[in-house]
């Protein structure tokens, strides 16, 4: 019964004065807090709820509502959602490439089995759920540049492997009960005041940093590594635009999302334009640089430009400069 008046209520757009009550999981990470900051000034600061299970800074629990949150603890989860009338969930709760590999059996149990506790959640309280995938989900037997929406994929890291799993399941209980899941594949985020923590794509955002206060940066891939990046305001107004697509326009329920794709070199080349002194060694790390060698160069994102009109704004340029900028502000 619950899912007939769901879908019931997803065949029509949701009335332009009901706004969305939002849960976002794992919202002390890179992405959280600046989602967060983007739908609460569209549908209200009350409406939109972090939570994890770290003690938030300061500025971020002053800034709207804050509660813990462990997505292995079930009952925790639907006592939020219950009791704050959640409508939308955002899962950003997961254990990242590099970090994952480290430790397997976390990474299994945040990625996968955490994941499931949110499915069911979604599909018992017929919320629209939002789990971000990644170029993480391909691997070396996929087609790399570009990588399309629909190819094989048979990634070679438990992140991977669980973004895959998350993405089929998701799927699964879209077409079998009419779950409304969405989920992007994120490329490589590149903000300068969340750090992303245990990620393959992570030097993309240390290099600014240490071309700002050293001059000097160690890069830990091999200098012609190719990878998909974007910008972090880029990567959360996809997510909110995603959000609030009509179901009729989606004729997936996974997107690729793309914005630019570089080396460590081209980046590095770029800053030197503003801070000609940088100095970059590479020192590749075996096991980054073979996850980094296995994921797409470049990614197909037309399904997504065509179906909800995903369009990135940052180039590298762009980037490059929003990011000294940034950065050499949080200095002062
Ligand atoms: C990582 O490097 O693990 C992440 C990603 C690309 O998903 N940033």
């Amino acid at each position: 019964r619950q899912i007939s008046r769901w879908n019931k209520q997803d065949t029509t757009d949701p009335a332009p004065l009901e706004r969305p009550r939002v849960l976002i999981t794992g919202g002390l990470g890179q992405l959280g807090v600046g989602l967060a900051q983007l739908l609460r000034k569209q549908y209200g600061t009350d409406n939109v709820i972090l939570s994890d299970i770290k003690k938030p800074p300061a500025d971020v629990f002053n800034s709207g509502p804050f509660v813990y949150a462990d997505v292995l603890d079930y009952k925790n989860l639907r006592e939020l959602v219950v009791n704050n009338r959640i409508t939308w969930l955002v899962h950003y709760s997961a254990l990242l490439s590099a970090v994952g590999e480290a430790n397997v059996a976390l990474a299994r149990k945040i990625n996968i089995t955490g994941l499931h506790n949110v499915l069911d959640l979604a599909l018992e309280n017929c919320l629209r759920l939002f789990v971000p995938s990644t170029i993480g989900a391909f691997g070396p037997s996929s087609p790399r540049d570009p990588a399309p929406d629909l190819c094989v994929q048979r990634p070679r890291t438990i992140y991977g492997v669980s973004k895959v799993h998350g993405e089929l399941m998701g799927e699964y209980l879209h077409h079998k009960y009419g779950l409304d899941f969405r989920c992007l594949r994120y490329p490589g985020i590149i903000s300068a005041d969340t750090q992303p923590g245990g990620g393959t794509t992570d030097y993309a955002v240390q290099i600014f940093h240490d071309a700002l206060s050293s001059g000097q940066f160690e890069c830990y891939l091999r200098a012609d590594t190719r990878l998909p990046m974007m910008h972090i305001d880029d990567c959360h107004r996809a997510t909110v635009e995603f959000m609030q697509a009509p179901d009729c326009q989606l004729s997936l329920r996974t997107y690729n999302i793309a914005a630019m794709s570089f080396t460590p070199e081209e980046v590095a080349e770029e800053i030197r334009k503003h801070l000609p002194n940088l100095r970059v060694t590479y020192n590749p790390d075996f096991v980054r640089q073979t996850i980094a060698d296995s994921w797409p160069m470049r990614f197909d994102d037309s399904n997504a430009q065509r179906d909800w009109g995903w369009r990135s704004l940052y180039s590298l340029s762009e980037l490059v400069v929003d990011m000294l900028g940034s950065i050499r502000e949080q200095r002062t």
